[in-house]
């Protein structure tokens, strides 16, 4: 415990939650009429999942939902951040929807409830179908469409039950991994150009998505985004470096955050890409900023340190020294303060009234002890360090309402398999058998009392 408790405080009403996402967790990938997503196509592509492994199983959510349920109980969260599979619900995309695929939504969003835990849905978390990779996926612009009427039957069908809504999880990692470098589904590299004008689908996608969900939900229907903003940090906090680092974050966010929040690409951003900008209407940049009810931020790793320049574009980026700090997944790189500066420069440069941190946690090299616990002490320090940033900017009254620790249990990472854990829930995946880690009994005093422990 921290000598003076009221400077570890939250405040009151502050909402505690987790988060996951659909194929990380799920499984039963051939249940229930789901059609196949760009990501059970890519991982049969060899080399391109470290473990060789898939989404098949996962962690069974599908089945076991109603123990996952009673784990987030036991934590005390008051929310649960969850992705919507839309395969499920359109196998083809789009066309005629799955009723068998909404109703796994049904079950668990009641369950939620009954739990007295109230449910945020992310609408796409990355699982496009396969159907509309196959006409083109992100460079398509008919895909941002297909997803607004996608995100409007779902928030139609849930909108009694499920009031918050984020449209799309990061932007930047799926079309920049997904379209850039080939790392994440479905494998492409694409030459500048064409990755801008994916880019832009996507966000037009996320405004789309914003309308759709509002013409179909409720008065008291709410949606947003969930954007891993990168965070430029004031190497030290001077005047000047945080100016300078305001600077740098509008110019490192400009096809993603800045764009959705301003309704203009930088001119630096359009300088930059010369004839390689995306082709975009003014209509497009009005729907692409249609006002949000709140700002989603997944936080990791600070995006940069920089310093203040006298020359253009008056900050410069520091390089990290070989020796710099970092998780056990390499590009997480430690900074706590990057869940100080980003919600709070979320709020000065855009005027952001309500955020959410969408996503925050750690990837730790867990290893069972002789009992079956897992002392995952390395999370535990991540995570005090980082929560008792974003405690500081709560405290300067920076809008930041909840926090979403990633996450509720180890799952499928990616391109990493399980090679890599991120739970507070250890999952022995040939059992399915999920046992608390010491992070876990850290959070849930942590949420018991509102204040760092
Ligand atoms: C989030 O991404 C995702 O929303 C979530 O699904 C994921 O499980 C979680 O965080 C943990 O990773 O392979 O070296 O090119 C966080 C941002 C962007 C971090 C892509 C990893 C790939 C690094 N991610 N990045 S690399």
């Amino acid at each position: 415990m921290l000598t003076n408790p009221s400077s570890a405080q939250f405040p009151e009403g502050f909402r505690w939650g987790t988060a996951t996402s659909a194929y990380q967790i799920e499984g039963a990938v051939d249940e229930d009429g789901r059609g196949a997503s760009i990501w059970d196509t890519f991982c049969k592509l060899p080399g391109k999942i470290r473990d060789g492994s898939n989404g098949d199983v996962a962690d069974d959510h599908y089945h076991l939902y109603k123990q996952d349920v009673a784990l987030m109980t036991a934590l005390g969260v008051s929310t649960y951040r969850f992705s919507i599979a839309w395969p499920r619900v359109f196998p083809e995309g789009r066309g005629t929807p799955n009723p068998k695929g909404l109703a796994f939504y049904d079950r668990l969003v009641d369950e939620l409830l009954a739990n007295g835990i109230k449910p945020f849905a992310t609408l796409y978390h990355w699982d496009l179908p396969q159907a509309l990779q196959d006409r083109g996926g992100w460079e398509h612009r008919d895909t941002a469409k297909a997803f607004a009427d996608y995100a409007g039957f779902v928030a139609g069908r849930l909108a009694d039950r499920v009031s918050d809504y984020f449209t799309l999880n990061e932007i930047r990692s799926f079309v920049d991994l997904g379209y850039g470098n080939g790392v994440f589904a479905p494998g492409l590299s694409l030459s500048p150009g064409r990755l801008n004008q994916a880019r832009h689908h996507a966000v037009l996608a996320h405004g789309l998505g914003v309308l759709a969900v509002r013409a179909n939900g409720r008065r008291n229907t709410r949606v947003g985004m969930a954007e891993n903003i990168t965070t430029a940090l004031p190497a030290i906090e001077s005047k000047k470096n945080i100016a300078a680092a305001h600077l740098a974050t509008r110019e490192m966010n400009a096809p993603y955050l800045t764009v959705m929040l301003e309704g203009r690409y930088t001119d630096n951003y359009l300088n930059q890409a010369g004839a390689d900008a995306p082709h975009f209407t003014a209509e497009d940049l009005k729907t692409i900023s249609t006002p949000v009810d709140y700002v989603g931020l997944n936080v990791y790793a600070p995006g940069a340190f920089v310093r203040a320049s006298d020359k253009p574009p008056g900050y410069t980026t520091i390089p990290l020294p070989s020796s710099y700090p970092h998780m056990q997944s390499p590009w997480l790189t430690i900074g706590a303060r990057t869940l100080y500066w980003a919600p709070r420069q979320v709020s000065k440069l855009w005027n952001v009234k309500e955020i959410y941190i969408t996503e925050n946690g750690a990837s730790a090299a867990d290893v069972p002890n002789e009992e079956g616990g897992v002392d995952d002490l390395d999370r535990v320090m991540f995570l005090r360090e980082y929560l008792d940033q974003l405690r500081r900017a709560a405290a300067e009254g920076v809008p930041v309402r909840g926090y979403f620790l990633w996450s509720l249990l180890d799952n499928f990472e990616w391109s990493e398999g399980y090679s890599i854990r991120f739970g507070l829930h250890y999952v022995d995946y040939k059992t399915q058998k999920r046992t608390p880690k010491l992070s876990a009994s850290f959070y849930k005093k942590l949420i018991a009392r509102n204040a760092l422990v």
